[in-house]
């Protein structure tokens, strides 16, 4: 007899995709009451003479000419294009006090932001300023400062690469490299990783290579929710034929079983395709055990290879000519007991030979991994066993084969490429002073977790966010919520109202920008901008829709105004120049970034071009011009561990949202309603502690450093098929329970996915 599930909690049986997805779609267009300009909008994304999709950075096929259905584009999409306003007359309605007390989702269901605001500290609202006013505000409170480095710039990766440029020239002008970024809370690990090993902190494959793959390994990554339109590819492949081995401590739904919407036959049958060959179920924080005994494997069978006379099964040729290091690597890998291997990660013998069988057969192998990878303590070391294992077999600078993370935000990756970093190097600085005739500072500057600490301590007290949502997409946010609400000045360029932008400082003010899919026109006529998906490509995009208001101006006109106000005329920056036609932009980029030679030109082909990714051609940039086997540390238990009720958290993103903007309270392929308040566990680890499928407990953080361990309390404990040992929730309400010091030292990427807590059930 089964027993009765929690409220909302139902198994969801059918596949990922197909007639679930399209009815969601309608549902959501309903919700935003979009039913005038956003069927049309929907049609137009990631086309040639359309936007970019703001969803996430998955590339689009070449020359796209039919719609590519997405479920979660169409949300992001939809959720920008609503007919919802929060105008003036919204605010004086409401005070920040009461407005704090709303949930994220109706704080940014309100709609967009419509006019430049200020908070009045008297009225605890805010008001209509005019934008004459507001810059002088910014300038004036940025010109304030006893140095620049006591502010920090933050970029969401939603930016444009021409918002982003000017932001860094602005910033670069104003004399500091405090870059806080929310790549710093994502792919960081990547960014930091892979450059030592292969000399390129980016993905090395094409779409097309998915075509020429014989294998796929993915890993910590759940697309068919967070890069939906990868499923169409990953489809496309298992129908081939082609092995994907997914290593993942959930069963996630899409990476079973996808019905693709694109597919005629699948939607009229509703029959469905098998997408994972074989489903590791990993534990937690237990991937680098995983990789070193996969390479076990491998290597051992190498040597009894040569053992028997034979030749190896390595890429040998290539690891004489490409690469260092394989001799450390092996001794590292050979020395790793395989009773820690199966401790840490959870997993059997077979489950490393099987992967090692698939990887030793494959002549083409992408490994893809997402945040269940880089969200970790030891989140570079993980990725830089991924590229070892690639180079094992040659899998780089090789058709069908090769590295793809898959990052989040649709231009995350080209913000870096255009200059957000907090380390510029050589280049960059001399680019700078190439193209505008100043050197900028060449010092670190902040990271996104340094930023925040800055702030908590008083060391920095301005605060100026180009997009995003950073008090709430951090960790801890009980000491950095209080930080922030010590600043001097706070200033957010926003689509829609968020909570980081009721945390008012002194001075706080919001400018509403245009977004994607709007119509952005400047003196020079309608402007398109660019962006660079995961893969390298880089192309334009352009918003048709009339804006929400007619007061509303594009990111890089903010940027413009604010330094203007703030820099007067510093360095003859032809600020109103460059924004009266961005052609001048990408001018001034390709002259800072060889890369983008041709740039104008080249952007207006359909489709963009591709940048050059010298590991997909064997050209090595790293320091010794080869590529690196670089071994990890041990797989010593971390401390924080001995204590045998500590459980590891990993935080997700449920379906209906996307990061800290929360579309909806569904997960529906994981069979959650109406609810987020829940925290999934396996039954063993429900059953150890006296629990049953519905209690109610307290989650507590454990000490890491100098925190404060927090409490989340009273959320519903449900059985899920887990590995025992990892729990799991949704970020960003557990993020109370993270430590701010609790990251990758490496990278400084905060360990989201690996979070020690203990739970309580809960008293009341
Ligand atoms: N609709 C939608 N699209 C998005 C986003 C969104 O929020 N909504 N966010 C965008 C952004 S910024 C990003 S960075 C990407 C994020 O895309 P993903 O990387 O897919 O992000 P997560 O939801 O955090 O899920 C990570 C996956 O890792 C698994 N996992 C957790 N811990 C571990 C572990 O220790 N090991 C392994 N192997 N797996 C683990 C989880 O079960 C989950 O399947 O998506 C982008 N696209
Ligand atoms: N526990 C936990 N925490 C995490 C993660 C996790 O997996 N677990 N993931 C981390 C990751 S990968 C990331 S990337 C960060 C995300 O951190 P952020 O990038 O800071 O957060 P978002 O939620 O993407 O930002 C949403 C806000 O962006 C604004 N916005 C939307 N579109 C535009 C636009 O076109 N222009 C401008 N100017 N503003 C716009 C809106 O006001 C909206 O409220 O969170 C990190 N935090
Ligand atoms: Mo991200």
């Amino acid at each position: 007899m089964t027993r009765k599930r929690p409220d909302g909690i139902d198994e969801y049986d059918a596949p990922a995709g197909g007639w679930g997805a399209l009815k969601a779609v309608a549902a959501t267009l309903k919700q935003q009451q979009v039913m005038t300009q956003g069927p049309l909008t929907l049609l137009k994304a990631n086309q040639p003479d359309g936007f970019d999709c703001p969803g996430c950075a998955w590339p689009d096929p070449n020359h796209t000419s039919a719609f590519e259905f997405c479920e979660n584009g169409a949300k992001a999409i939809t959720w920008e294009s609503t007919s919802k306003r929060a105008g003036p007359e919204f605010f004086a309605d409401h005070t920040v006090a009461e407005l704090w007390g709303w949930t994220d989702h109706k704080l940014e269901d309100t709609g967009r932001l419509t006019a430049p605001l200020i908070h009045d500290p008297v009225s605890d609202k805010f008001t209509a300023i005019t934008w004459e006013e507001a810059f002088a505000r910014v300038g004036a409170g940025l010109q304030r400062l006893k140095s620049p480095d006591e502010a920090e710039f933050y970029t969401s990766g939603r930016a444009s690469n021409e918002a982003a440029f000017m932001f860094q020239l602005f910033v670069r002008a104003y004399g500091t490299n405090n870059f806080p970024d929310c790549s710093n809370m994502c792919h960081e690990a990547t960014s930091v990783g892979l450059p030592k090993s292969i000399g390129v902190g980016k993905g090395t494959v094409s779409l097309e290579d998915f075509d020429h793959a014989d294998a796929i390994l993915s890993i910590g990554h759940n697309p068919g929710t967070n890069h939906p339109r990868m499923m169409t590819t990953l489809h496309d492949a298992a129908r081939r034929g082609v092995p994907i081995v997914v290593f993942n401590p959930l069963k996630e739904r899409a990476l079973e079983r996808f019905a693709a919407p694109q597919d005629p036959i699948e939607m009229a049958t509703f029959r469905s395709t098998p997408i994972a060959s074989a489903y590791h179920q990993v534990k937690a924080g237990g991937d680098l055990a995983a990789l070193k005994g996969i390479m076990k494997v491998i290597l051992e069978r190498d040597a009894a290879s040569f053992e028997m006379g034979g030749h190896g099964l390595l890429a040998w040729d290539f690891i004489k000519a490409h690469t260092v290091g394989f001799e450390e690597l092996k001794r590292d890998i050979l020395g790793t007991e395989w009773d820690q291997i199966y401790r840490k990660s959870g997993l059997k013998k077979a489950a490393f030979e099987s992967t090692a069988d698939v990887v030793l057969t494959s002549k083409r192998l992408i490994i893809c991994y997402g945040m269940g990878v880089t969200q970790h303590s030891i989140g570079t070391q993980v990725v830089q066993q991924l590229a070892n294992l690639l180079l094992l077999g040659g899998h780089m600078g090789r058709e069908g084969a090769g590295i793809c993370p898959l990052r989040g935000h649709s231009n995350v990756q080209g913000d870096r490429t255009v200059g957000i970093t907090e380390i510029p190097n050589a280049a960059l600085i001399d680019g700078m002073e190439r193209a505008f005739g100043f050197r900028p500072r060449q010092d670190k500057g902040h990271n996104a977790v340094e930023a925040i600490e800055a702030i908590i301590e008083g060391r920095s007290k301005a605060l100026v966010c180009l997009g995003g949502n950073l008090a709430v997409a951090m960790s801890d946010p009980e000491v950095t919520f209080a930080g922030m609400r010590k600043l001097d000045l706070a200033v957010h360029l926003a689509t829609k109202l968020n909570r980081s932008h009721l945390l008012t400082a002194k001075t706080t003010i919001i400018l509403p920008v245009l977004g994607r899919t709007d119509q952005d026109v400047q003196a020079s006529g309608v402007q398109s901008v660019t962006v660079e998906d995961s893969m390298s490509m880089v192309h334009a995009s352009r918003g048709f829709l009339q804006p929400p208001s007619d007061q509303l101006k594009s990111e890089p006109a903010v940027i413009a105004g604010m330094a203007k106000a703030t820099l007067g005329t510093r360095y003859g920056i032809d600020w109103d120049g460059l924004i009266a036609n961005y052609d001048r932009i990408r001018d001034k980029i390709e002259i800072v970034f060889p890369d983008f030679s041709d740039f104008n030109k080249r952007v207006r082909k359909p489709g963009g071009f591709r940048l050059y990714v010298p590991a997909a051609f064997r050209d090595w940039h790293t320091e010794n011009g080869k590529a690196n086997f670089l071994v990890a540390g041990g797989l010593e238990e971390d401390v924080r561990l001995d204590d045998p009720e500590v459980l590891i958290l990993t935080t997700l993103r449920s379906h209906g949202q996307y990061n800290t903007t929360v579309y909806n309270m569904d997960d529906r392929y994981r069979g959650v309603f109406g609810r987020r308040d829940v925290i999934f566990m396996s039954e063993e680890d429900l059953r150890s502690r006296g629990l049953v499928d519905g209690d109610k407990i307290d989650i507590t953080g454990v000490k890491v450093g100098e925190s404060q361990p927090q409490t989340v309390a009273a959320f519903t404990a449900i059985r899920y098929d887990i590995p025992v040992g990892t729990i799991a929730g949704y970020y960003p309400e557990m993020n109370r329970v993270i430590a701010l010091a609790d990251l990758d030292a490496t990278s400084g990427t905060p360990a989201y996915k690996g979070v020690p807590v203990k739970i309580a059930k809960s008293a009341a």
